[in-house]
């Protein structure tokens, strides 16, 4: 399946792995490279030097394109933009900010920039500053989001700017890229379907929780506090609600949330993590390797294509 991004990106599914914090580590962005989609490295939290053995680990693991995601609000981001240059990684994605200020030195280092955005205004102006391609993420994505639905966001996006599209929140099948194609994106981003994956890191209160959900199971916190943040539906989520209802304040929210992606992802604790998740999660239901996975929803969307 061709398009502007798997010609752009040099990969042959236009498929892009989400940068997902404390989850998107080498083995599984190896996985979906190797399966003929982008994978990325999320560059969230982690100490510099254990992202730098991430992507060596990644270049180990597959000889195909990867990418790593820069979340511009972690303290180390000004440090990862160096990184990527120095490790000679082909495609950074950005989310939560502005990139503006690293685009020149990533451009001259020949380096593909494709920000996450939320919102049309946000998109021109990351056109404008040189990015290559957009991800239109809509509100059902899993992590922090912003408010538009993928439906309504995308094809105002597509309209709005002429670099290609990808498309971004509540993708986890074949209909979804179908439907983002109809949109007018060239492309997609899929995260919580990956969550699933067979080569997913996580600890396996996760993924269980993922593959249990159904359709109301994921929730909304920390709207007052101007990250709001998607994820399952658990205890401690539905506390994080009531808190805020109660009148706590957005900085105690922050101390009550402080390591609670780590304690997710790695520890599997379900009395203080936040399992980030998108409002899919209810589609998926089976544990696969990255590469079925990638292989089942281009079959899906490619019959429905030619339809
Ligand atoms: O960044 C994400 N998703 C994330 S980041 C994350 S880790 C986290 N840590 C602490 C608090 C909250 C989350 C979990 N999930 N998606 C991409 C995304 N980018 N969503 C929204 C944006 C965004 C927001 C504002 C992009 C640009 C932007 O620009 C603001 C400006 O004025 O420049």
């Amino acid at each position: 399946m061709k398009t502007k991004i798997t010609e752009l990106l040099g990969i042959k599914y236009p498929i892009i792995q989400g940068g997902m914090a404390w989850v998107a580590e080498s083995t599984l962005a190896a996985a979906v490279s190797n399966a003929g989609g982008l994978g990325l490295i999320a560059g969230g939290s982690a100490p510099i030097e254990y992202l730098r053995e991430q992507i060596r680990s990644c270049k180990s693991l597959t000889d195909k394109p990867f990418g790593v995601n820069i979340m511009l609000m972690s303290p180390n981001a000004e440090e990862l933009a160096q990184l990527v240059i120095d490790e000679g990684v082909p495609v950074v994605t950005t989310g939560a900010g502005n990139p503006g200020k690293y685009i020149e030195a990533w451009k001259a280092a020949g380096i593909k920039i494709i920000p996450v955005i939320p919102s049309v205004a946000l998109a021109k102006r990351m056109e404008r500053a040189g990015a290559d391609a957009i991800i239109a993420e809509g509100t059902e994505s899993g992590g922090h989001i912003g408010e538009i639905t993928t439906m309504c966001l995308v094809p105002q996006v597509a309209d709005a700017v002429s670099v290609p599209v990808i498309a971004a929140g509540g993708i986890a099948d074949g209909r979804g890229i179908a439907a983002s194609f109809m949109l007018g994106a060239e492309g997609v981003q899929v995260g919580t379907r990956f969550l699933a994956a067979e080569e997913c890191q996580i600890h396996e209160n996760y993924k269980n929780l993922v593959i249990d959900a159904k359709d109301t199971d994921s929730i909304v916190t920390g709207r007052f506090t101007g990250h709001p943040c998607r994820g399952v539906k658990t205890k401690f989520a539905k506390s994080l609600l009531s808190f805020e209802r109660e009148g706590g304040t957005p900085e105690e929210f922050e101390k009550i949330t402080l390591g609670s992606l780590k304690k997710a992802a790695i520890d599997g604790n379900v009395d203080e993590g936040s399992f980030l998740c998108g409002a899919i999660a209810g589609l998926v239901n089976k544990i696969q390797p990255a590469k079925e996975i990638v292989e089942e929803m281009f079959g899906e969307a490619e019959k429905l294509l030619n339809k």
